[in-house]
């Protein structure tokens, strides 16, 4: 990982020097390349096909899901959200492994992703680098970029060669799927965070590498990209200012996960510095913290939630649209899983990221505030042309509190008033009153009564003005909006509010109404009457439905309440106006003759409510009729009953188990000749070893899983000790043998990427005796390049240095070996990363279909002897039915004290790396589509020792994680070839 001290000192260092930019204000196209009218801005917002929009996003990593299947379920879970964009990161590395040869099939086949996002409703931003960060391999860069001389993320043309193949060839797929060709995709952005750099000698460097960035558009422009292009600053710093649209990044919470509440006061407050750097182009966030990553050794995504939950949701993202944001991007809205080695050392094999969406799909309460929030926005047009002209207010009782006023700048009169705590990890709540500014003057609300409103600890509340909600004229409300809808003429408002706290709604009106309470306690309710207006107070209950007249339908429910409603977009295309109360996820509303056909997911008793035009006469839920009663205020009420059949989950503990050695190279006279000869005496890499041939994997070409070494040596007489200086990142470990004897091993910790090591040899070398050193590496991952001009991704991993003690044996020569393969790897339906280098994955052995009957039966559970490396395989049978959602994980127990390491492979996927010692992770999901739902599965893993003691599983779980109704639909398995023998394997 990037130090992010030093990211946050740069962050200082550049905030005085913000750069102007933009042409004048109007409504402006692209500026380079082909015109389009497609995607065009202002000042204020962006506009899609004319029409102007919030862009309200959420980053998903198509590469961190194999199943192409599931991509819809992610994206319909987007848009359920009241969202309309997602954003995606292409990884490099993983599609052209192998120089020269773009790997566009099967799981790495984009096309299937954007046509979910099309079918899902959703536009796409493009973010393809070459460089993405996203605490992935190398940061997107590619392993054979070790072997390219001269500074990363510049115009050296080193580096230029390299990338234009692949910015030329993931261009040409973006242009294919842009807005003007139909496609899903508005916007694309070269590059990540290019703000800090460095200069050769690794010092910071002031100025960015225009060149580079002129290179990187006109390789845009050439692939044909005609939308418009955008950055992400780390900060507003106005890096990269020659794309068409300035963005920045903003992660507010920090990463702290073992301090919940280590939240900033103040928060950040971007306005001022965004009118600095681009004034006359939207204020665009490309990414907001939705969540959070973690390391080895950490906390875990459940602990990480605490500080990135919900409630920092309502608080910080209140925050940027108190900043009048209108391009928003959650980054991570869905993390996924870093399968098949995608990880950087900085990260484990889940990806959860603590975000709204779950690493195994299933939704989080982050989810559902964000749902409140993103539908207000996509009701709110006004909130486009907002700009704030009171900053830091407070209220007129006190300063525990803070408001932001934005004024409609186009409309002139709407407001929206953004109240949080001043200090945002206040633990009290606080009771406030607040001026605000409407048509009829200055009001001080609440009006009705002498209470104050109270504002909860960690939460944040949006007070309107002067909103209008179709045939309502909201003078103001306190309550929050969630939604608004006219249905056959009559106006319907979602109103919510915590549980028990009071709020208000005024609405501008000169008719006299009959204050209607149709559900809930009339008592709860308290009202005003005037010549011009009718001020409503409730205290918030579960539910509680006022009809005034036939005019307006107000719903007053509890924040928890409000998660169950959902605002569909009927068609896609066709604006029929539905609320509809549906429970755990709505996922789409289909309209046609004179039914409203729904589907999504349900779990436990589901009570539905129909909100809809009476046009709409029957409705179905996944196919099946809904039936339904009519309330007393017009509406469709029913109740649905989630079925949820049992399925049988095989006990894994109680399976057949096969397992060979899969440490045979230092088992008697093993023989290495097939493998690569280490006899490189020059490396590219910067930092130059003293060995006398170089022992870095990258320069053979092996960059992911387990890495072996073995130096062949004749003795000089009297050698005793063998010492080494290895690096592998972050939480790796190795062990030694001298031929078949064990030396010991380096167990590993969190943070440690490198180490040195003496170890004692098997009794003094005798005088011209042939000897073997095997060294088994761990390779955690190729690390990241943050800084522009660095060259970390390329830190080696393997051994810089080595000497014996006692006498210096003549070297004979020196082998290593990664995966089968190398860059040329075998397996082109699962990628280059997918295998590491024990003796049974080079041979294929974690592939289904592997005829293992002659293999000795034991189980992981039984374990492994002493030190070394055993290979466990077995099968198993799933038969979950269709019409239900039921991820799974594979869960680990924490064993012995022994130090073990666990590589899972499911179906030949790589799916978990499980560090007994260091954790957090010890539950593995695997998503249906890698799992065989329908038939049988083979679970291969590989159980690294790295004691004398020997190391067992204390137990492993086929664990259902939960059980809904519903689902995306069918979900195909992803297609990869069996076990066949591989030639020239060894
Ligand atoms: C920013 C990156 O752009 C993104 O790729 C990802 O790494 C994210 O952060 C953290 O998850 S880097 C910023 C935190 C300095």
């Amino acid at each position: 990982m990037v130090s992010l001290s030093r990211i946050a000192l740069l962050v200082t260092a550049a905030q005085s020097a913000v750069i102007p930019r933009d042409a004048p204000v109007g409504l402006k196209v692209r500026q380079t390349g082909a015109g389009q009218n497609a995607v065009t801005w202002d000042k204020y917002s962006f506009y899609v096909n004319g029409e102007r929009v919030m862009i309200y996003s959420g980053e998903v990593h198509p590469f961190r899901n194999p199943v192409q299947d599931l991509h819809l379920d992610i994206l319909q879970k987007i848009k359920a959200l009241g969202f309309n964009t997602v954003s995606i990161y292409v990884h490099w590395g993983i599609v052209e492994y192998e120089r020269g040869k773009l790997n566009w099939d099967g799981v790495f086949d984009l096309q299937p992703f954007f046509d979910a996002a099309k079918s899902a409703g959703l536009w796409v931003i493009a973010r393809p680098g070459p460089y993405i960060n996203a605490e992935s391999a190398g940061g997107g860069f590619p392993g054979w970029g070790a072997r390219v001389e001269g500074q990363w993320r510049t115009s050296n043309p080193n580096y230029t060669a390299a990338w234009q193949p692949y910015i030329d060839s993931v261009g040409k797929i973006i242009a294919k799927n842009q807005i003007t060709k139909g496609g899903p995709i508005i916007l694309a952005q070269p590059e990540n965070e290019y703000s800090g750099f460095m200069n050769p000698d690794g010092s910071l460097n002031p100025n960015e590498d225009t060149e580079y960035e002129r290179l990187l558009l006109e390789e845009f422009d050439n692939a044909g990209i005609e939308v418009p292009t955008v950055c992400n600053d780390a900060w507003i710093g106005g890096h990269f200012t020659s794309v068409d649209v300035y963005g920045y990044d903003n992660y507010p919470a920090g990463f702290t996960c073992s301090d919940p509440l280590s939240w900033p006061d103040p928060p950040d407050y971007f306005y001022s510095s965004h009118k600095d750097v681009a004034p006359n182009s939207p204020n665009s966030i490309l990414e907001f913290q939705g969540g959070s990553f973690d390391s080895w050794g950490g906390f875990g995504f459940e602990q990480c939630y605490k500080l990135i939950g919900p409630e920092m949701a309502r608080v910080f993202n209140k925050n940027t649209y108190a900043s009048a944001t209108h391009l928003l991007n959650i980054y991570m809205i869905y993390g996924g899983t870093n399968w098949g080695h995608l990880s950087n050392p900085g990260g484990y094999s889940s990806y959860d990221y603590s975000a709204a969406i779950a690493e195994d799909r299933t939704l989080r309460e982050k989810y559902y505030e964000l749902k409140l929030q993103a539908n207000f926005l996509m009701v709110s047009p006004a909130y486009l042309t907002s700009a704030p002209v009171d900053v830091q207010k407070f209220p007129t009782n006190g300063s525990n509190i803070t408001i932001t006023e934005l004024l409609d700048e186009v409309g002139g009169k709407q407001r929206f008033y953004i109240v949080r705590q001043t200090k945002p990890t206040e633990t009290t709540s606080s009771a406030f009153k607040v001026d605000i500014e409407t048509s009829v003057g200055k009001l001080t609300v609440p009006q009705l009564g002498t209470a104050s409103y109270i504002l909860p600890a960690h939460d944040s509340k949006i007070i309107v003005t002067d909103y209008p909600a179709g045939g309502a004229e909201i003078l103001y409300s306190t309550l929050e909006i969630m939604t608004w809808k006219v249905i056959d003429g009559r106006t319907v408002i979602l109103l919510y509010a915590n549980a028990g706290e009071s709020g208000e709604i005024a609405i501008l009106t000169t008719k006299t109404y009959k204050v209607d309470v149709r559900r809930g306690k009339a008592s709860t309710v308290t009202s005003k009457q005037a010549s011009t207006s009718l001020t409503l107070q409730f205290v918030v209950g579960h539910e509680t439905v006022v009809a005034l007249g036939e005019d307006i339908l107000l719903y007053v429910v509890d924040r928890v309440n409000a998660y169950n409603f959902w605002v569909p977009d009927v068609n896609l295309d066709q604006d029929l106006p539905v609320i509809i109360k549906a429970g755990y996820l709505l996922r789409t509303a289909k309209f046609s003759g004179n039914t409203l056909s729904l589907t999504g997911d349900t779990n436990g008793t589901t009570v539905f409510e129909i909100i809809a035009p009476k046009s709409a006469q029957a409705y179905t839920w996944n196919g099946v009729r809904l039936d339904t009663d009519l309330t007393r205020y017009g509406t469709q009420e029913g109740r649905y009953r989630t079925r949820t059949p049992r399925v049988d989950i095989p006990d894994l503990a109680r399976l057949k188990w096969k397992y060979i050695n899969s440490l045979p190279e230092v088992s008697g006279s093993y023989d290495d000749s097939k493998w690569v000869t280490a006899d490189h005496t020059y490396t590219p890499n910067k930092i130059k070893p003293t060995t006398p041939v170089i022992l870095y994997a990258s320069d053979y070409g092996f960059h992911s899983g387990n890495i072996l070494w073995r130096g062949h040596f004749t003795a000089t007489g009297g050698e005793t000790t063998f010492n080494l200086t290895i690096q592998g990142g972050n939480a790796f470990a190795y062990s030694v043998w001298d031929g078949g004897k064990y030396l010991g091993s380096f167990t590993g910790a969190p943070a440690p990427s490198a180490h040195n090591g003496s170890y004692t040899l098997a009794g003094p070398w005798v005088k011209g005796s042939s000897h073997v050193i095997t060294i088994l590496q761990d390779h955690m991952g190729l690390e990241q390049n943050w800084f522009g001009g660095e060259e970390n991704f390329k830190s080696f991993r393997g051994l810089s240095d080595y000497s014996f003690g006692g006498a210096t044996p003549t070297l004979k020569h020196w082998k290593v070996t990664g995966n089968l393969g190398g860059e040329k790897f075998v397996d082109w339906a699962r990628g280059g990363y997918n295998e590491g280098g024990l003796y049974a994955v080079r041979k294929g052995y974690h592939l289904p279909g592997l005829d293992d009957s002659k293999w000795a039966s034991k189980s992981p559970l039984k374990g492994i002897k002493g030190p070394g490396v055993e290979f466990y395989r077995t099968t198993f049978t799933l038969n979950i039915p269709d019409g239900v959602d039921y991820p799974i994980s594979i869960d680990f127990r924490s064993s012995t004290s022994t130090s073990f390491r666990v590589e899972l492979y499911v179906n030949g996927w790589q799916f978990g790396k499980y560090i007994d010692d260091i954790g957090p992770q010890k539950s593995f999901p695997v998503p249906q589509g890698i799992l065989n739902y329908k038939g049988e599965n083979t679970l291969a893993l590989s159980l690294w020792s790295l004691e004398e003691s020997g190391a067992a599983l204390d137990s492993i779980d086929l664990v259902v994680r939960s059980e809904v109704e519903g689902g995306v639909g069918i979900v195909r398995n992803s297609l990869a070839p069996d076990f066949t023998e591989r030639p020239g394997s060894y």
